[in-house]
């Protein structure tokens, strides 16, 4: 669980962040439906989520970042030693006010008094109010730069900013996305998210293990996804972070594969995708294995090529490490490999110059993970040394796809042998102070799934 003094840290430190006279205001996520009267589940942005904890709908977050407040006594951010420099912050929420009826339909509010106590707002306002408030806020202010994010067209925030966009806010001079700051910051985790990425982490690799374990010819890819939401669920994970792909025999060939209605059909390796989301972080795992227990020679040259790149690409997460490092790592291990079996014919360097491996192995070699399983994308992964707290994935993998663009470094012989074969390997990371740590213990040996089956 985060206490509500890791929220007012997190609030404070984008405070320091943008250090400069602002309004920052973010938008709660839109109530999307599924149709008629029938709604989704609620996702909260995770924007929000993140520096208030707030998790209803209909709710906004405002903060006025070195401003005279004359709502509330300002506080000073304390442990600047220097007064010039000092950061005041005033943070203001509107909610939904509590209300009977619609609590019997939809479920309990925190309304206005619970969330002034609960998330440490300095005022909180019936959503209501906000047009009017925001709107009047940003007039006073007129001069100063506004920090805006929203998912949601329809909301009273969008509305307001829509209003004064022409009249006072200029793109570029006092008008901004706080996205790429807040991207930054969410992307080096506290010891508690760490903690809950690596239960979510530990939670589903349990649900691999069972799913590995069930397994058999004839079984639908769906009975397995079942079985993975259950298993996680009934270990305190609130549902999926994604959807999760188990796709067998040629299925797995399709990247982000996710009807799951294929049979899984002895002789086939499986590659399942999947991760539970436990208190708002995301687990992302993927394993890859015969259906009944024994490789085949070329699934076993494949699978031995992805293992051997995993296993490097992990050794290179560390403090300063860069993602375009490890994904040229990992190109040139596969490509090496690729050669090796016959798929790839010339010429080392130049089929890496060529990359001649692209049709093979076409995505990035992982991505940033936290309250979003593909999280923080304002914070390009390109180009950003790892700091210790960065919690990531590393996810290499060779596809034989019958799409498969071909180039001329294939010889086609050895392609229509290994045609359908698709195997993934991913692992959830934490950067240490001196390396990394696997999130979750889930075997990926050739032997483990030999043995276990
Ligand atoms: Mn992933």
């Amino acid at each position: 669980m985060i206490n509500s003094s890791e929220y007012v840290q997190r609030r404070i430190s984008l405070a320091k962040s943008i250090n400069k006279p602002c309004l920052i205001i973010l938008d709660s996520a839109p109530v999307l439906k599924v149709n008629d009267e029938a709604l989704n589940k609620y996702r909260p942005d995770s924007d929000l989520l993140y520096f208030t904890g707030f998790s209803e709908p209909n709710s906004c977050f405002v903060a006025l970042v070195n401003l005279v407040d004359p709502i509330n006594q300002i506080k000073e951010v304390k442990d600047n030693p220097k007064p010039e420099q000092s950061t005041t912050i005033s943070c203001r929420m509107f909610v939904q006010s509590k209300d009977q009826v619609d609590e019997q339909w939809h479920g309990p509010r925190e309304g206005i008094n619970g969330t002034l106590l609960k998330y440490q707002m300095d005022s909180v306002f019936d959503i209501n109010e906000l047009y009017d408030l925001l709107k009047e806020w940003i007039l006073d202010h007129r001069n100063q730069t506004i920090y805006f994010s929203s998912q949601n067209e329809n909301s009273p925030a969008y509305q307001v900013i829509q209003d004064l966009y022409d009249i006072i806010l200029t793109p570029d001079k006092n008008f901004f996305s706080p996205k790429k700051i807040m991207h930054q910051l969410r992307c080096q985790k506290s010891q508690t998210e760490i903690n809950l990425i690596r239960r979510a982490c530990e939670i589903s690799s349990q649900a691999h293990l069972k799913l590995i374990n069930m397994a058999k010819d004839g079984m639908k890819e769906y009975q397995l996804e079942g079985a993975f939401i259950g298993d996680v669920m009934s270990h305190g994970c609130s549902g999926l972070a994604y959807p999760c792909t188990i796709g067998s025999g040629i299925n797995g060939t399709i990247i982000h594969y996710n009807h799951n209605k294929g049979t899984l059909r002895e002789g086939e390796l499986v590659v399942v995708d999947a991760g539970g989301e436990y208190q708002s972080y995301a687990a992302d795992i993927s394993r890859t294995w015969p259906v009944n227990g024994k490789f085949n020679d070329q699934q076993r040259l494949l699978y031995q090529i992805v293992f051997e790149t995993q296993q490097e690409c992990l050794k290179m997460v560390k403090p300063g490490a860069l993602f375009e490092n490890i994904q040229q790592k990992a190109v040139e291990i596969i490509s090496r490999g690729l050669i090796e079996i016959g798929l790839l014919k010339g010429d080392f360097d130049e089929i890496i110059r060529q990359d001649a491996s692209e049709p093979f192995y076409m995505h990035g070699i992982g991505h940033w993970i936290g309250i979003d399983v593909h999280d923080c994308p304002e914070f390009h992964i390109f180009n950003k040394p790892f700091l210790p707290g960065y919690c990531l994935t590393i996810e290499p993998g060779v596809y034989i796809s019958p799409h498969a663009k071909l180039n001329s470094f294939v010889d086609l012989t050895t392609f229509n042998k290994l045609i359908g074969i698709a195997v993934r390997l991913e692992d959830t990371v934490v950067v240490t102070e001196d390396g990394m740590e696997v999130l979750g213990t889930l075997p990926k040996e050739i032997t483990f799934f030999e043995k276990k089956i």
